[in-house]
C-alpha cells in the first residue's frame, strides 16, 4: 500500500520504473553503382566512422549485401536513416540506409 500518490488504494511499489528504451540497428545495403569512396564518407559524415573503421564496413556491405552502421534509439536511428538517404539523393547515388529493432 506504499507509493500509492493520488489515493487509489491500490497496492503499488515506489520503485521508479526505468524501462530501457529499444534499439535499432542501422544498416547500409549493397548496390551496384554508388560509389565506394561515397560510402566511406557516409560512414565518417554521419556514424562518426574513422577512416579505417569506415571502410571495412563498407567493404563488408559489398561482400556480404548488408552491414550494421551503428545501434540507436528509435528517434536517432530514424534520423540517421532520412540523413543518409536525403545524402545519397542528393548525390544522385541509389544508396539505400533502413533501420531495424534488434
Ligand atoms: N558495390 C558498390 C560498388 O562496387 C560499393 C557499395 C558499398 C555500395 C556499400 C553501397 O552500401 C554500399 N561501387
Amino acid at each position: 500500500e506504499n507509493g500509492d500518490e493520488s489515493g487509489t488504494g491500490t497496492a503499488t511499489k515506489t520503485r521508479p520504473k526505468t524501462k530501457r528504451p529499444s534499439l535499432y540497428r542501422v544498416l547500409l545495403l549493397n548496390d551496384d553503382y554508388t560509389p565506394m569512396e561515397f560510402v566511406v564518407h557516409v560512414l565518417e559524415r554521419f556514424f562518426h566512422k574513422g577512416p579505417e573503421e569506415a571502410t571495412t564496413i563498407m567493404l563488408h556491405v559489398h561482400h556480404n549485401g548488408v552491414g550494421e552502421c551503428g545501434v540507436y534509439t528509435y528517434e536517432v536511428a530514424e534520423t540517421k536513416v532520412t540523413q543518409v538517404m536525403d545524402f545519397a539523393r542528393k548525390h544522385q547515388h541509389p544508396l539505400q540506409c533502413v533501420m531495424e529493432k534488434k
